[in-house]
């Protein structure tokens, strides 16, 4: 164990953390006080090689001088202007930039400042836009088991997360879900997308005959699912959703909080993958984690189905105090130019090969019993100890930081999602300090 005593004085009970054990947590702490480039530097003054962009929001690194000399001029020129009723020059042009790297069809942008208030705005317009167009009764919303939506009521709702939903109450009502499509059996250790499950997407089909298609609003799904795992859409899945959407007049919604901004070496994953939902909602690599910003990307058709009725009033009755903030979109600005000036996601593209190789490389080490990958994602799944899940993942995730890289860990699976400005030197120490943590697990 590494010396974690320097750490800067402070009373650690008042912070209510996260998705964190608190109580392990504060035992025993792991502090950032600084970061560059690919690295972070703990309160004991290690540096550790960011094996998760953050969480999975630092995609062009740490510490990029335009992000934060943008942020910092931006403080000192317009703190803050009134997003109601109000507008500010930098919000629209990042609208702009957004749609110029948006795939072809999505114009228009509303903005939040997280994933999850992307999620619920995106699923207010869906139910807002049937109404709209006289489909009133469309409000039903479909989302998939192991889906990640953020954590707020409509999100869980959809979300299929068992833990993230079992102690809010009953949720949102006419929510359904699909299968979602980890098959390990039949498709594990594959590079890229799996050969089998396709054919789950027609799970749709059959929820849609037992509701039918006039009470159905839309189908939220993260394109490639990151946080339960990395799963990886198989193979004609996401052309069949498509397909079946557009048949019934069900709004798709790609989730792309993760798979946005590169993470897969195209601008969305929806460019990777080829398929153009209605809707698209993001933040994390919007702004590179700096500053808090979630956009949702929408179809002019949605958007000019409430461009109705006379000029004087809102047409949406939605929107957040700091939604477009002058900070955030200074920094979205900053970060969609760092990202093209760059190359960035053409970095990530180049590098997704060698990326792939280093990982499946891990196989036949202790317990590993699946590696998947996409883009500069990647996933390698372990064998639960015997009636205690989670337990060997979370061991690898404290070996792991002493041993000087960060990961994730979600059930007994370790995701990786670098910066994508690592170079392969570093995709090698990463993936080697992880072997070596491997081979030691009990
Ligand atoms: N949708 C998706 C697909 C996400 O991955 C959210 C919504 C919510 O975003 P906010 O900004 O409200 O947190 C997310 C967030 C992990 C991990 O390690 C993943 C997320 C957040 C924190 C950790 O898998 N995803």
């Amino acid at each position: 164990m590494s010396d974690r005593t320097n750490l800067p004085p402070n009373d650690l009970r008042a912070f209510w953390m996260p998705f964190t054990a608190n109580r392990q947590f504060k035992k025993n702490p792991r502090m950032f006080v600084a970061a560059d480039k690919m690295h972070y530097t703990t309160s004991d003054g290690r540096q550790v090689l960011d094996g998760t962009a953050g969480l999975w929001c630092c995609n062009a690194g740490h510490n990029q001088p335009r992000i934060v000399e943008a942020i910092q001029k931006q403080a000192a020129e317009l703190d803050y202007a009134p997003a109601f009723q109000m507008g500010h020059p930098k919000a629209f042009e990042l609208a702009n930039r957004l749609v110029d790297l948006a795939p072809d069809g999505l114009d228009h942008v509303f903005y939040t400042n997280s994933g999850s208030e992307s999620v619920e705005t995106a699923l207010k317009i869906a139910i807002a836009y049937h109404r709209a167009r006289g489909e009133g009764a469309r409000t039903r919303l479909i989302g998939r088991e192991r889906g990640y939506h953020g954590v707020n009521f409509g999100g869980i709702s959809v979300g299929g997360i068992v833990t993230n939903r079992k102690h809010f109450g009953s949720l949102l009502n006419g929510v359904d879900h699909m299968p979602h499509t980890h098959l390990p059996d039949q498709n594990a250790y594959t590079r890229g997308q799996p050969e089998h499950g396709g054919d789950l997407a027609d799970e749709l089909e059959r929820i849609v005959t037992l509701h039918d298609a006039s009470t159905i609003a839309a189908v939220i799904v993260e394109p490639l699912a990151g946080s339960t795992g990395v799963l990886v859409p198989p193979k004609g899945y996401l052309d069949r959703l498509r397909a079946i959407t557009k048949k019934h007049g069900i709004l798709l919604i790609f989730d792309e909080v993760i798979t946005g901004f590169g993470r897969l070496g195209a601008p969305f994953a929806a460019d990777y993958y080829g398929v153009t939902p209605d809707m698209i909602t993001t933040a994390k690599g919007l702004t590179n984690g700096v500053i808090p910003m979630g956009a949702v990307l929408t179809s002019a058709d949605i958007h000019d189905a409430f461009m109705t009725g006379p000029e004087n009033m809102i047409e949406l009755f939605h929107g957040y105090t700091y939604s477009g903030n002058p900070m955030a979109s200074a920094a979205g600005l900053a970060t969609l130019e760092t990202y093209k000036e760059d190359g960035i996601f053409q970095n990530a593209a180049n590098l997704s090969g060698y990326w792939e190789d280093a990982l499946h490389a891990l196989k036949g080490l202790p317990h590993v019993i699946d590696i998947r990958n996409t883009g500069l994602i990647g996933a390698i799944e372990l064998e639960s100890i015997e009636g205690a899940p989670t337990k060997r993942a979370f061991q690898a995730f404290l070996d792991a930081y002493d041993a000087g890289i960060l990961i994730r860990t979600t059930g007994d699976i370790i995701a990786l999602s670098p910066p994508l400005i690592i170079s392969k030197a570093e995709i090698d120490e990463l993936i080697g300090k992880l072997a070596d943590v491997l081979k030691n697990l009990d």
